[in-house]
């Protein structure tokens, strides 16, 4: 990474918004390409080979973003008025516009506290089979929890959830945007975290640094049915090789470094752990996403404003509440020059 100008932005609102490397581009540039709507585009169906193999699963579509990798799971494995059983700030319900109901006309209902729940948790939100209540049919995890501050699902509680989710006669579809995240914190293959779920999607725009897409994997006739789907929204690309190459590089060269993002996670919640006004629970910190508890009388976004003016960039979540995200553009010094711009902002604001 080149150094840094001293006074130019550092960005931790969500490791979203990597630029591609150098290499990056050349391999995007060079890519061979097709029409993918035709089933033509050779990067593409190298990509999506490569996603089956890596989550073993028979079949693998790739898609412009992890909305349509969830929603298009949604579609596919539930019908109009069914409910789905979701963790408590779940992306696929609470940040995709609705998309469930929109598109697939499925309600949600929120099991456990905190995002993850336990099979017994699962059992208590599915709904009895009278005629008249609603068919609970799927559950969705999220591996890393984003709300959760990127907390990893264990191996355990991934296979215990899916085995309860499939003895209740469950779907159930993993959203993986951070799949690559949970891996390298857990030590378990993307493969093992994956195998107890119907479906996964997996994105390459956020913590592996490529600039479009995600994929859903699943079986052969879920993915069939979901290029249906992708068609009927829109998604269809045509020389979409162009961006899988992106991914495809992403795959084979920025998943060993995530293990530093977890780091710069690390550093930076112990920096921010110390400032007047903040809280962090440091030892929760276990992949690239901090959440930031303000304890100090001050709007989040009061905090975010007098930031930004000081060269860092990062999200308010909540009234009270801030998340800084690493990724591939930041350094070491950068999330300690971050943490020290963020103590600065607050004590501006604190009263005297
Ligand atoms: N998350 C983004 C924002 O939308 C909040 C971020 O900055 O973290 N699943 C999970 C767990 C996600 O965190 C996201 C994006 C998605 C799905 C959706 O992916 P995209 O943005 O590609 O549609």
């Amino acid at each position: 990474m080149p150094p840094r100008a001293p006074n130019s932005m550092i960005d931790l609102r969500s490791d979203t918004v990597t630029r591609p490397t150098p290499e990056m581009r050349a391999a995007m540039a060079g890519a061979p390409v097709g029409d993918d709507v035709f089933g033509e585009d050779p990067s593409v169906r190298a990509l999506e080979e490569e996603i089956a193999s890596i989550t073993a699963k028979e079949s693998a579509l790739f898609v412009p973003s992890g909305t349509m990798g969830n929603q298009l799971a949604i579609a596919c494995l539930t019908r109009p008025g069914d409910e789905v059983i979701i963790g408590e700030g779940a992306h696929i319900a609470f940040y995709e516009v609705g998309a469930g109901a929109a598109l697939s006309g499925v309600q949600f209902v929120v099991a456990g506290a905190g995002g993850f729940f336990s099979p017994g948790e699962l059992a208590a939100a599915a709904k009895p089979t009278a005629y008249y209540y609603p068919r609970t049919s799927l559950v969705t995890i999220e591996n890393t929890h984003n709300r959760g501050g990127g907390k990893v699902l264990s191996l355990n509680a991934s296979i215990a959830l899916g085995a309860a989710a499939h003895a209740a006669g469950l779907a159930a579809h993993l959203d993986g945007a951070r799949i690559w995240n949970a891996s390298a914190a857990s030590g378990d293959s993307v493969r093992e975290l994956a195998a107890p779920f119907d479906t996964v999607s997996v994105a390459f725009s956020k913590g592996l640094g490529a600039p479009v897409g995600s994929a859903l994997a699943g079986s052969r006739a879920v993915i069939q049915r979901a290029r249906r789907f992708r068609k009927m929204w829109g998604g269809g690309m045509r020389q979409a090789g162009i961006i899988a190459a992106g991914a495809i590089h992403a795959l084979r060269h920025h998943r060993e470094r995530l293990v530093d993002d977890h780091a710069h996670a690390r550093l930076f919640a112990a920096a921010a752990a110390v400032i007047p006004g903040v809280a962090v629970d440091v030892q929760s910190v276990e992949t690239n996403i901090v959440n930031v508890e303000v304890t100090a009388p001050i709007d989040a976004d009061a905090i975010v404003t007098a930031a930004r003016s000081l060269g860092l960039a990062l999200n308010a979540t909540g009234p009270r509440r801030l998340r800084a995200v690493t990724h591939l553009d930041v350094s070491r010094a950068d999330v300690l020059e971050g943490a020290a711009r963020l103590e600065e902002a607050i004590s501006s604001l604190l009263p005297r």
